[in-house]
């Protein structure tokens, strides 16, 4: 009744902005990302007759309140699918530096689906775990994969069609990611309050989720062409709408320091001196921008160079979620 599985983030280039059905994590649009070998979790979970409750240890530290909350309603998914009402101990090591900006959930949802319905004895198609990891975090349910993965909202009720699926496969495209991390101690918005506020207030939600089927398409063509201009410009100009969205809610708010427009600035100014290079945001206030190899050092340069920048993190595309021996859980 045991298990590990690692998972690695994602980064949307078209983003998940807004659910319409928050309970079961339904989502108002598709979304498109890429899967990073940069940043992972590993989870362990076993099952325990004698446990009488959950336990969520992260980083070897016992996590209580909301956060272990989460893990608990997510592993009641799991034994309401398997049948199987027994308790378990949960380890998870997040190699996904909270700094760097990415969402851990996206990673640590995945690793704790993935791990806890292995444990339980369910052999789920990668189609049945990403509609299951969906529910534990959205953007979590595209980590299945490696490489380019689109996860479609769906149109039913129950959400038994919203999961993602991979859109070419893994080895694909050599594309690369640079996480530039700031130097701000900002108090965070979530994703998750930071959606619903402006689903609910912002005039620009409708313009938003109207506008994502062109870019789908056209970004998906481009990926297929490996045209590093089309996939960049739209995957910028769609992260420039959602931030949009946030300046039209009521009372308006924005994920941006005066670095991240720097960084923005920057990423143009190497475009400008023949760098191709764009950038894309998620809530929160640091920036990640892609890139060709062969313009590595280039880019690593220019972006470590700015004021306010602590730190700049390559990252290649990196796999779907792979499963591990316990001995390998250190
Ligand atoms: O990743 O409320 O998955 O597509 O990162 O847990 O379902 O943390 F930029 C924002 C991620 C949202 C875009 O939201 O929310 C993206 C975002 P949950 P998530």
């Amino acid at each position: 009744m045991k298990a590990t599985a690692k998972a690695h983030t994602n980064i949307a280039l078209i983003k998940y902005w807004g659910k319409r059905n928050e309970e079961l994590i339904l989502p108002t649009n598709n979304s498109l990302s890429i899967t990073l070998d940069g940043f992972h979790t590993i989870t362990n979970v076993s099952f325990k007759e004698e446990l009488t409750n959950d336990v969520f240890y992260l980083n070897d530290s016992l996590v209580q309140g909301e956060q272990a909350d989460r893990v608990t309603k997510f592993l009641n998914l799991v034994r309401d699918l398997a049948g199987r009402y027994v308790f378990a101990e949960v380890k998870s090591v997040n190699a996904v530096p909270t700094a760097a900006g990415f969402a851990s959930s996206a990673s640590g949802f995945a690793a704790l689906a993935a791990a806890s319905t292995k444990a339980v004895g369910l052999n789920l198609s990668d189609e049945q775990l990403s509609r299951l990891t969906r529910q534990g975090s959205g953007s979590a349910c595209r980590s299945i994969y490696g490489g380019f993965a689109e996860w479609q909202k769906g149109e039913k009720e129950d959400g038994s069609d919203s999961f993602a699926v991979p859109v070419v496969a893994k080895d694909h495209w050599d594309i690369r990611v640079a996480a530039v991390v700031l130097s701000s101690k900002m108090k965070k918005v979530s994703s998750r309050a930071g959606m619903k506020h402006t689903v609910e207030t912002s005039p620009f939600f409708k313009g938003w989720v109207e506008s994502i089927p062109a870019d789908l398409e056209a970004i998906k063509e481009g990926i297929r062409e490996r045209d590093f201009t089309k996939v960049g410009e739209i995957a910028e100009a769609n992260c420039l709408k959602m931030h949009a969205t946030t300046l039209g809610a009521s009372p308006p708010f924005t994920y941006w320091l005066d670095t991240t427009v720097t960084v923005m600035q920057t990423v143009k100014q190497l475009r400008d001196s023949g760098i191709p290079a764009y950038f894309t945001i998620d809530a929160g206030p640091n920036v990640k921008v892609l890139y060709l190899p062969e313009y590595e050092a280039q880019i690593k340069q220019a972006l470590q160079s700015i004021q306010g920048v602590t730190d700049v993190k390559l990252s290649r595309v990196g796999q779907g979620i792979t499963y591990l021996g316990d001995e390998d859980f250190a």
